[in-house]
């Protein structure tokens, strides 16, 4: 026979049951649980309302890095640890409510990746897709699948899935940029597959410029097939996106939610750049505030320029250049800028439009 306490503390752990159970009638129950357990068998109506809630339940929280702050970790862990022996010197962005999980969402990663002048980050490939946002620095390219891209701060640069790829910093600075991978829903479905390069490097294939050349200028070479869902373009300069937004902003009014917000598109399908992360680009000019927003994908933001401050939830968040905030999966938030911002954004929307799962709503202004 079970202790009182263990009674009640097994009534405390009914947090999500069904509310038609009756709580008093659960000590009876008790022995038929065990029994069951040993045969590997759980009763749904003690866990169903967990696993099936009312509306999303994210543990991620609200949270925002200051760069200020977490550049310092960057500049020492380069004297403790070479890019080479680290194989990627990353400094992880660990979701306060995730510790310990290296998310900065539940489906995604982000990290800050530093390359000193000379170093090389080895080659290898994953089933893990990979953003790179660049912050600061010149003069350090990744090569993707045989083809170099030099890398400057605001460049959106995509590694696809397995495909090989390396990194390097010609110039004379520090390099940084925010990587944002997959690889979580990666290993939910069990399907990661990791490989090393036998060099340090994997040989180059293909001129600089070649995927820009072919896939840039909204026109493509006529008889190429492209089997991949990741675009063929693998660096969106920032110098053109910046141009795209502002160039928006003169034509039309600010949007009430997005004020202008556009999305990186694959010219091969029109839809998302990446299979698993949606990407965009927002502009918010000077004094500008959002109205109130939400969605069922929870949103990485890196701030490119100008400064401001953003509700998600009950929380405020100052920020400024170079500084990364998350809002959870369905908390509302909206952003002021207090001088014209330039922010990039990635979530798992992609990933949850094509399972019939994604939701928004906008909250009138
Ligand atoms: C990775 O391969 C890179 O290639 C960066 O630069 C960050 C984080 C987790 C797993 C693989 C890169 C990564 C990563």
């Amino acid at each position: 026979m079970k202790s009182d306490r263990s009674v009640h503390s097994e009534a405390g752990a009914l947090a999500g049951v069904v509310p038609s159970v009756n709580l008093a009638a659960e000590p009876g129950r008790m022995d038929f649980y065990e029994r069951a357990r040993s045969c590997n068998l759980a009763p749904l109506w003690r866990v169903l309302h967990g696993l099936v809630t009312d509306q999303p339940a994210p543990r991620c929280v609200p949270a925002l890095w200051r760069y200020a702050e977490t550049r310092p970790y960057l500049m020492e862990a380069c004297k403790l640890i070479s890019a080479e022996e680290a194989e990627r010197r990353v400094m992880v962005l660990e979701n306060p409510g995730l510790p310990g999980e290296s998310r900065i969402t539940q489906s995604l990663f982000a990290g800050l990746q530093i390359i000193l002048p000379g170093e090389v980050a080895p080659a290898h490939k994953h089933t893990a897709s990979a953003l790179r946002f660049i912050i600061e620095g010149h003069g350090a390219y990744t090569a993707v699948a045989g083809e170099r891209t030099m890398m400057e701060p605001g460049d959106f640069v995509i590694t696809p899935s397995m495909s090989w790829h390396d990194h390097g910093n010609e110039g004379d600075a520090p390099m940084i940029w925010l990587d944002g991978l997959d690889m979580h829903i990666v290993n939910l479905l069990c399907a990661s597959f990791r490989e090393g390069y036998p060099g340090r490097v994997h040989p180059l294939q293909r001129p600089e410029g070649s995927a820009a050349a072919e896939a840039g200028h909204n026109l493509l070479p006529v008889d190429t097939e492209y089997a991949s869902q990741t675009s063929p373009i693998f660096n969106y300069p920032y110098r053109r996106t910046r141009e795209a937004l502002d160039q928006l902003a003169r034509i039309r009014a600010a949007d009430a939610w997005h004020a202008y917000k556009m999305k990186y598109i694959n010219p091969v399908t029109g839809g998302w750049a990446m299979p698993t992360m949606s990407t965009w680009m927002q502009f918010i000019p000077a004094g500008f505030t959002t109205a109130s927003y939400r969605s069922t994908d929870s949103a990485v933001f890196t701030v490119v320029e100008g400064s401001g401050s953003s509700r998600i939830g009950g929380e405020a968040f100052d920020w400024g250049p170079h500084d990364i905030f998350v809002a959870p999966s369905w908390v509302p938030h909206q952003h002021t800028a207090s001088s014209d911002a330039v922010i990039f954004i990635y979530s798992d929307r992609v990933v949850q439009e094509k399972l019939d799962f994604w939701r928004e709503h906008k909250a009138q202004p």
